[in-house]
């Protein structure tokens, strides 16, 4: 990949203001309980941003009192859905209006490429709010015709306090994507951001407070995993527990879950994702989604396409292509506005993807492009394209969560179905084929919370995702999400006043 100059004087002229460091509780900017905080650095030059007021027990269990007395006793659960809905609203306007200082936050965080925040996801997760906004006066249950002269209805009720445990690498969509529908079932709750990025949860609740969400209703806890995270997960007086991370986490949440008070819990977690290409595609179209899925966002993407597998009558042209067409792929400031791809969001991820490289390398995998540092300073990894793959080489089997892509030829559907299939994960899945007989049977054959058919990464606010098998269980997006968050409660009479 091609590299522009880091840091140069134009792009710091993006570079926001940081005006929140503290913790939110109650609707105030607070200092943590042992006065504590930690660095959050910036990826693209290994500088600290910010020092971070750092959540522990203490804290956790001051917004969880925040938030529970919101719940008991304060308006947001008992406000009509109208009226959630219309101070939702007013907190989108608030999101679209300050597009460019949300992009700006989690590009110096993480190193999101800044144009692309500002003009494709942070209107995403506002459009996700937007959705959740307009479905807050649509809840309701069903009518419930009994035997035994009995009638009866459901009420769905807002489960209560909601812990959202979120990763870096959407640090504001995440956070959006988590409160929207939680916000719209009249829950309150404590968000723990990643340690990596507790910029814009901070910025984002600002917003919902100037909107007239009510204090206590959200609450963000910065802090690390083992601690202010646990606190979480294990605590009592939580409901229930929203985690996207590692499978590893995921499993933590569930066992802490289990042995306090069986609050409920869903997981989005890691994936090893296939896209399907088959002969009949034009080998140009499958290149641009073969990039757009393996290397968005510098594959730190849950739904990457990390395992490309191609029909072997365009292997050849699709992997002589390819290796040119990465290149195109300038590395460099997430702040400039040639920038494509930008840096790795910690130096843990930049040595994790560096050392599947080697892995990939060592095992016998060819290097067919990338597979260096670039950029000098900053957590910067080109591009990757390794060919030769072997299905049981860790490159093959690992979520890397890095800019690594393996390409793999197939000659038949059933091998293709067999070969996607065979992975722990089952997030998300890419076919492209202009065949609607192949689409629709491998689309179906396919174990995956979302299936794309000729695109990749189209999300919308209205077609939920998430995994099977280790990919963890639960949905994010669409009316599913709502549900998570929503309990059901029937209530039962005889049809004759008379007793029963
Ligand atoms: O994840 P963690 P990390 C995958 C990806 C990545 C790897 C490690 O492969 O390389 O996980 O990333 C909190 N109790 N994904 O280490 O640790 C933590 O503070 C409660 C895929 O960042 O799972 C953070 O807020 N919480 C993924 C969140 O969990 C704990 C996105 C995620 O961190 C905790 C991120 C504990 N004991 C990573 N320990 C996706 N599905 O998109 C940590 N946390």
């Amino acid at each position: 990949a091609e590299t522009n100059s880091n840091g140069n004087s134009n792009s710091s002229l993006k570079i926001p203001e940081i005006k929140f460091t503290k913790l939110f509780i109650n609707g105030e900017f607070v200092d943590s309980v042992s006065g504590k905080t930690f660095e959050t650095i910036d990826p693209r030059n290994e500088e600290k941003i910010a020092d971070i007021a750092e959540g522990d027990k203490d804290d956790v269990d001051l917004a969880v009192k925040a938030a529970r007395e919101a719940f008991d006793h304060g308006p947001w659960p008992r406000m009509s859905g109208s009226e959630r809905g219309r101070i939702i609203m007013k907190f989108v306007d608030l999101v679209e209006q300050n597009l460019e200082e949300i992009a700006a936050l989690d590009a110096i965080d993480v190193g999101k490429v800044f144009s692309f925040g500002k003009s494709r996801e942070a209107p995403f997760a506002a459009s996700v709010l937007r959705y959740y906004a307009g479905a807050a006066d649509k809840i309701h249950g069903t009518t419930l015709k009994l035997s035994n002269q009995l009638q009866g209805y459901t009420l769905y009720e807002p489960i209560g306090v909601v812990g959202h445990i979120i990763p870096w690498n959407f640090p504001s969509g995440m956070f959006l994507f988590k409160a929207g529908p939680a916000l719209a079932a009249g829950c309150t709750m404590v968000v723990k951001p990643a340690e990596q990025s507790p910029l814009s949860a901070l910025y984002l609740s600002h917003l919902a407070k100037l909107a007239g969400v009510p204090d206590g209703v959200i609450n963000v806890v910065n802090g690390y995993g083992p601690t202010a995270g646990a606190a979480i997960t294990s605590h009592m007086d939580i409901d229930c527990v929203s985690f996207t991370g590692s499978t590893e986490v995921g499993r933590l949440v569930m066992q802490a879950a289990a042995t306090s008070n069986l609050k409920t819990v869903s997981l989005e977690l890691g994936g090893k994702s296939p896209l399907i290409i088959f002969d009949d595609m034009d080998v140009d179209a499958a290149i641009n989604l073969a990039l757009m899925g393996g290397f968005a966002n510098k594959g730190e993407y849950c739904v990457c396409s990390s395992r490309i597998f191609v029909q072997e009558g365009i292997y050849d042209e699709f992997v002589s292509k390819i290796a040119i067409y990465s290149k195109g792929l300038t590395a460099g400031d997430p702040f400039d506005p040639s920038t494509l791809h930008g840096p790795q969001a910690d130096k843990a991820q930049y040595e994790k993807v560096l050392s599947y490289i080697e892995h990939g390398k060592q095992q016998g995998a060819t290097l067919l492009t990338g597979g260096n540092p670039c950029g000098g300073k900053g957590y910067y990894v080109e591009p990757t394209i390794f060919t030769d793959v072997k299905d049981d080489m860790l490159i093959a089997t690992d979520e890397i969560f890095g800019p690594v892509m393996c390409v793999f030829k197939f000659k038949t559907i059933e091998e293709a179905i067999a070969r996607a299939n065979s992975t722990q994960y089952g997030l998300a899945a890419g076919i492209a084929t202009k065949d609607l007989n192949i689409a629709n049977t491998v689309s179906r054959s396919i174990r995956a919370g979302i299936v794309w058919i000729n695109c990749y990464l189209a999300f919308d606010a209205d077609s939920p995702y998430g995994g099977y098998k280790l990919s963890g269980f639960g949905r994010d997006f669409g009316m599913e999400a709502l549900y998570k968050y929503l309990q059901v409660k029937s209530v039962v009479t005889p049809v004759h006043n008379s007793p029963w």
